[in-house]
């Protein structure tokens, strides 16, 4: 397995993100994409506790794709609460995931804005991604197809990313937009082709932003407590369809089975995943 370092860069037009970056679908972190946001020195641990420490949040931890938990939250809590467990920056596996806080507090959409990089984009849902030292959002990409911009705020996270051309040697389970190999643990005995990925990697820090292309995988590890801010655009109908049709088979499908056939549906989704790797795992000896 390879990682590259994801490019960094301030200062470009419009033009040159196109060519360069978003038509060739390539990652980059760009330094600047909040450089006019207010929420940057705004939106302190201190700052958000006093405004909205009162909403009810879900939190989820490592077992949200197990069987039996799927995509089940596991406490609630209000958010002022676990915002204060998260500044004591402990190992703490809760995360908020896609967190619409937009939704309650519609006025934050002032302190954030798209620069004019994305003018043009149908733009979309912006959530908060919140989590405690050490967790982890496994390797998925994101069922709605678009881009997205995630953007760090205080502390660090590491971020791995693949293509999608790389999607076989990932293992992905099917019925889903997620699989189980784990791209700072990797398990090659388990997962062979993963010794013929080639991906990226970066740590974010205060403010910087990475453009994850439509469909690419993405693997995020909290290296200390923190959040981002996830803004999404999308700049083709078609990637539009295809997310919508994707939404719906998440919501019938998977997790329509998950509820009728509980753990069996996940066994069978295993099996397939397994059947489909042997035999890439022969073509590909054939070839390498
Ligand atoms: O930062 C995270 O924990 C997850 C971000 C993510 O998956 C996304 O923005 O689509
Ligand atoms: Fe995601």
């Amino acid at each position: 397995m390879k990682l590259k370092s994801i490019e960094r860069i301030s200062n470009i037009s419009k033009a040159a993100f196109t060519r360069d970056f978003l038509k060739p679908r390539i990652p980059v972190i760009i330094e600047d994409f909040s450089a006019n946001w207010e929420a940057i020195s705004k939106w302190s641990y201190e700052w958000l506790k006093e405004s909205y420490g009162d909403l009810e949040v879900s939190l989820i931890d490592k077992n949200f794709s197990r069987s039996d938990k799927y995509f089940q939250a596991k406490e609630t809590m209000d958010f002022g609460n676990y915002l204060e467990l998260l500044e004591e920056n402990k190992s703490l596996d809760l995360r908020l995931f896609l967190f619409d806080i937009f939704k309650e507090a519609p006025e934050l959409k002032n302190d954030i804005d798209f620069p004019d990089i994305c003018s043009g984009f149908i733009k979309n849902y912006k959530f908060l991604f919140f989590g405690g030292k050490g967790s982890v959002t496994h390797l998925h990409y994101d069922l709605d197809c678009s881009h997205v911009f995630l953007t760090q705020f205080h502390t660090r996270k590491k971020v791995i990313l693949f293509s999608p051309d790389e999607s076989d040697k990932l293992y992905p389970i099917p019925f889903t937009k997620m699989c189980k190999f784990d791209p700072e643990h990797p398990d090659f005995e388990k997962f062979p082709l993963a010794e013929y990925l080639e991906g990226y990697e970066a740590i974010l820090g205060h403010g910087d932003t990475v453009f994850m292309p439509s469909m690419w995988w993405h693997y995020l590890r909290y290296i200390d407590s923190g959040f981002s801010l996830a803004l999404r655009a999308n700049d083709s109908a078609m990637t539009m369809i295809k997310g919508g049709i994707n939404i719906v088979q998440h919501q019938l499908i998977d997790l329509g089975l998950s509820k009728v056939l509980g753990e069996n549906w996940h066994k069978w989704k295993e099996s397939k995943a397994r059947e489909r790797a042997e035999k890439l795992e022969k073509e590909y000896q054939l070839t390498h």
